[in-house]
């Protein structure tokens, strides 16, 4: 056995620092108050140096928003260099025009790269060493299991696992669309699982893989704007630190 393979076969992973938001709802309103928190989540990924950012659905509050908001959000992910990995949501989604498809076009040159299979897709980042899985949905119904299909995980690297849906507290089968039950988070063996749809941040379980809503970029702290950071890391595991964000007036008001 040469040095050579024996550096490929003990080489630790380096830590990461992932930005995890989800629920951005641009478009919501003229007001401009969650363009203004997604720009500010994104100076915080420029700030902070992260690895990557991991939208968790609903990047859009709807799927007819003009083309203005489509631009106004490709120049925003065109101010990141590092890879951005994205799903749909509930408000993004639609079977016919999905507005994530409508943005395609205008961030074809970005890292960025919008996990659509309705069965679920990877997405491998070689230069960080890391797999992120997710999963569309073409409807928001009973039906849809957001982390139903995902594959055991990879051999080596990070993994994180991106899911839109509804975190329940048993097995009794309900009408509540995107149901997240306890037997899909119980065989789990992925790093993270960042989650998408509540607005509050709430860590939901820390074994056998973390899983956390990150909440709504411009309310998940008590209804004011935050972001996870979800820090990767060989020796002391994965650790989130909920950070504030401080959006500008200039954003909100433009
Ligand atoms: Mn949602």
């Amino acid at each position: 056995m040469t040095d050579n393979v024996i550096d490929s076969q003990t080489q630790p992973r380096r830590a990461l620092c992932l930005l995890h938001t989800s629920d951005c709802h641009l478009g919501t309103s003229p007001a401009r108050r969650q363009e203004a928190a997604f720009a500010a989540a994104v100076d915080l990924a420029i700030s902070e140096e992260v690895d990557a950012v991991i939208i968790s659905g609903d990047l859009f509050d709807h799927s007819r928003v003009g083309d203005d908001v489509l631009s106004w959000a490709a120049a925003q992910l065109a101010r990141l260099s590092c890879p951005t990995v994205m799903i749909a949501g509930n408000h993004d989604v639609h079977p016919e025009t999905p507005v994530l498809h409508r943005l395609g076009p205008r961030i074809q040159e970005l890292p960025v790269t919008i996990l659509d299979s309705l069965e679920g897709a990877t997405a491998h980042l070689p230069e960080l060493d890391l797999t992120v899985w997710g999963k569309s949905m073409d409807d928001h119904h009973p039906g849809f299991h957001p982390l139903d299909g995902l594959p055991d995980r990879p051999e080596s690297g990070w993994c994180v696992a991106l899911g839109h849906g509804l975190v329940l507290d048993d097995e009794a089968p309900t009408h509540r669309s995107s149901p997240i039950y306890p037997r899909h988070l119980d065989a789990i063996g992925w790093d993270y699982v960042a989650l998408g749809h509540i607005h509050r941040h709430m860590v939901v379980r820390e074994s056998p893989s973390v899983v956390a809503y990150s909440g709504a970029t411009a309310e998940s702290l008590e209804g004011e704007p935050a972001v996870l950071l979800v820090t990767l890391d060989p020796d002391s595991g994965v650790t989130l630190h909920l950070r504030e964000l401080i959006p500008s007036l200039a954003d909100e008001m433009a």
